[in-house]
């Protein structure tokens, strides 16, 4: 089929009245009004109203008009007129229509704009749910997202690097691991790129990635996945107080890159979205913010109550909490040299929260062959394990930092949703492997 002389539809509306359109896409909606058929048709771009006179349309097409399914795919020729009550001015008088796909009927799930259908039975008709303009606005921003992390790794000098995916030990420690079958081998798929990011950094200085994690914790929470993608960001020579900079602005960076570009988006969800202001707090003077209100905080990790307490005391802010105790955080973090008023000895890692809860966490590492060796040792892990790792430490290696931001929690919480599912296109859970 010939699309080349096809309009989308959001361009139509800058064409001169009576000029002739060809436009494809899909039957949102029918109005018959016995003489009149309404026909709106939806593309990527936008919807337009379409109709067909009685008499003055050829009376095949008028026929077609009152009997084409809504959510079927067609070409649809016809000429622009201007008109007051179609909204955006604008409709086409239809002169040809032909059926390209037919959606067989009862749709599965609702996908009118009021839609009342169950997250869950979304998700199990996804390629459907799609169809809906509010589906789609939230993966238009994550497009934007993605493509806003990029713009801003590549201005600050940093090198887009692939990782693999199936590993031979733990990145993160020994939970929460998918196992697999690697011929003859045992081999797990990645929780994180972490360690080949930080052997990476110790050459290439500044790298980033768009990396796919997968997590195998048995609980099914709101803000939890089997299968997540990170933004991944490593730098040498840099402490964590640095890539905590980086961090701030590239969210900052990417904020103002949707305020900018996805207008029609953020007033679908009613969303009044600002560029983060940036607060960095320690652990302890958190602590301390939530004996006030009663909070409980956890001895080396925060509760979700107290993520969502910070988003409610400082809000549109990136709240860097770090001076973290050591015991909280992973075998790759740097102890730090001090301690809490408690004794409890604290690291050079730190968390990352917004609009209430945890979307990064980051800090700087060990590089330290020795002591990644204790540490390993104190986490339960075996050395043996981590051997390349460690040697990677053993020939030249610089201080260096890093974190890594959640994608489809930054997402979640920037449109406001409150199910991480809705920000995956094809969510993997305890429960769901399909579509
Ligand atoms: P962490 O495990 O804290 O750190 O993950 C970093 C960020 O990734 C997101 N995230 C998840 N999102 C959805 N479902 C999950 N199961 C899930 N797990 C993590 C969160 C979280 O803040 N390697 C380190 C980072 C680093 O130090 O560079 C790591 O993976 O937004």
């Amino acid at each position: 089929m010939n699309t080349s002389k096809r309009t989308y539809i959001k361009d139509a509306f800058s064409k001169k009245t009576n000029s002739e359109v060809e436009l494809f896409g899909w039957v949102h909606d029918v109005r018959d009004l016995s003489k009149i058929r309404f026909l709106i048709l939806r593309d990527i771009s936008g919807r337009i109203q379409t109709i067909s006179i009685k008499g003055d349309s050829v009376p095949e097409v008028f026929e077609l008009v009152g009997k084409i399914p809504r959510e079927s795919v067609v070409r649809l020729k016809g000429e622009l007129k201007d008109s007051k009550q179609a909204p955006g001015g604008k409709e086409v008088i239809i002169k040809d229509l032909e059926v390209i796909a037919v959606a067989e009927h009862p749709l599965p799930i609702d996908v009118s704009d009021h839609s009342k259908t169950e997250l869950p039975k979304r998700l199990d008709y996804r390629f459907l749910d799609l169809h809906r303009e509010r589906t789609q606005a939230i993966f238009k921003v994550q497009s934007t997202i993605v493509q806003a992390y990029r713009d801003f790794m590549i201005k600050e000098g940093a090198f887009e690097c692939l990782f693999p995916s199936i590993i031979g030990a733990s990145s993160e420690g020994g939970t929460n691991l998918f196992k697999m079958k690697y011929f003859e081998k045992e081999a797990y798929l990645s929780q994180s790129c972490q360690l080949y990011k930080q052997m990476l950094a110790c050459s290439m200085e500044k790298v980033f990635a768009v990396f796919p994690v997968w997590r195998a914790e048995k609980h099914n929470t709101v803000r939890h996945l089997n299968e997540a993608r990170q933004f991944d960001f490593e730098m040498a020579f840099a402490d964590d107080k640095i890539v905590m900079d980086v961090l701030g602005r590239c969210v900052q960076y990417i904020v103002h890159a949707i305020v900018q570009n996805h207008k029609k988006e953020l007033e679908m969800f009613e969303i009044e979205l600002k560029v983060p202001h940036i607060k960095y707090l320690t652990f302890e003077e958190v602590k301390e913010m939530m004996k006030k209100y009663k909070i409980h905080i956890g001895k080396d990790d925060l509760s979700p109550e107290s993520e969502k307490k910070l988003g409610e005391l400082f809000p549109d802010t990136i709240v860097f909490v770090h001076d973290w105790p050591l015991s909280g955080k992973p075998f790759y973090i740097m102890p730090s040299e001090k301690k809490d008023k408690n004794g409890e000895q604290l690291s050079n890692g730190f968390d990352a929260i917004y609009k209430g809860m945890e979307i990064s966490s980051g800090g700087q590492r060990i590089h330290i062959p020795d002591l990644l060796i204790e540490r390993l040792k104190i986490k339960k892990l075996n050395p043996k394990d981590f051997k390349d790792y460690i040697d990677s430490f053993r020939y030249g290696a610089p201080f260096h930092s890093g974190w890594g931001l959640g994608v489809e929690r930054l997402t979640m919480l920037i449109m406001g949703l409150n199910n991480i599912r809705e920000a995956v296109l094809f969510p993997r859970d305890r429960d769901r492997l399909t579509p």
